[in-house]
């Protein structure tokens, strides 16, 4: 059993303390005004990241930038319909809510508690948090732990193992400037740059392990992968994870996602099956 897991029961959340719920509501950005100046646009796409955007979805800032938009997300869910779906970084739930209306079970994890009490929230908002099982800590100690097996009755800190379907990967890019990856580190950030806006996103800048390592935590999971990542992912990499595996590599598709007339990011499917899960 790794350290630092809470578990949340569907009905009735342990975790989910007034205090939580407090800090949640205390670091929702909800207005305009409180946005950083360079992120007003996400303020104008609030009803594209959540259609019930007006009930009292809570997002702080690092979800402002982070979260899927909702006809996005739902694409995804469409795709990843299952039995059980891991959201393996969950944030403030755009994702994990999607696959509910998609998939028997949702479990979602995320490293920050008040990113998941906002997740819990805003469920609730769509009546989906019953279906969600919320776990609190860090997405590899949890696929470490799930390799190396759980308790001896089978339970892993209250939560039954059980068969996961597909492991959806969502992780940090890095921040707003991961188009320019020569910005995504102060160190990277001083340097004199000469890249241009085009430049290919590595898979190393993935946090918090690069894109290879989170492969392989999750392929040691389940083999149905689908990692959402920057549009100007570097493609040759992310096709090199299909050779990461024993035996026969497998199947990638690829897709766009656009919302509009906007490229917003790629989905990548990984899995012994030529079709996404
Ligand atoms: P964007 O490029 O910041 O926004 O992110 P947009 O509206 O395309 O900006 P514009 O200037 O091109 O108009 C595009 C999408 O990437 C967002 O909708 C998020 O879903 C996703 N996204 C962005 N970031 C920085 C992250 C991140 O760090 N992690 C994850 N998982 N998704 C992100
Ligand atoms: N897909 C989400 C957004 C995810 S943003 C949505 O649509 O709402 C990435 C999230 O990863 C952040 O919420 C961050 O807190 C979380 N995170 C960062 N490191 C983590 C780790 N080691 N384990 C689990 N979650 C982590």
């Amino acid at each position: 059993m790794a350290a630092g897991f809470s578990r949340a029961d569907e009905q009735v959340p342990e975790w989910y303390t007034e205090d939580l719920v407090r800090r949640a509501n205390q670091s929702a950005i909800r207005t305009r005004n409180d946005l950083p100046g360079n992120m007003l646009k996400y303020w104008n796409a609030r009803h594209d990241l959540f259609s019930q955007f007006s009930e009292g979805i809570l997002l702080d800032e690092e979800s402002w930038f982070s979260v899927t938009p909702e006809a996005v997300a739902y694409r995804i869910a469409v795709q990843c319909a299952s039995d059980v779906v891991l959201d393996a970084f969950c944030g403030a739930g755009g994702n994990a809510i999607q696959f509910a209306m998609t998939c028997k079970r949702v479990i979602a994890i995320d490293i920050d508690p008040v990113k998941l009490a906002m997740a819990r929230h805003n469920a609730s908002i769509y009546g989906v948090e019953d279906r969600i099982t919320f776990l609190c800590g860090d997405f590899c100690a949890f696929a470490e732990a799930h390799a190396s097996g759980v308790d001896a009755d089978g339970c892993w800190q209250g939560w039954h193992r059980e068969a996961i379907d597909v492991v959806f990967l969502s992780p940090p890019w890095g921040g707003v400037d991961y188009l320019n990856p020569d910005l995504l580190t102060p160190e990277k950030a001083l340097k004199v740059s000469t890249s241009s806006y085009t430049d290919l996103y590595p898979l190393r800048e993935l946090r918090p392990v690069g894109g290879q390592k989170l492969f392989q935590l999750a392929y040691g999971i389940c083999d149905k992968i689908v990692l959402y990542l920057p549009r100007n992912v570097n493609l040759d990499e992310v096709a090199r994870l299909a050779q990461l595996v024993p035996d026969t590599p497998l199947a990638i598709h690829a897709e766009e996602l656009w919302l509009g007339y906007k490229f917003k990011a790629l989905a990548v499917f990984l899995s012994h099956s030529a079709a996404p899960p």
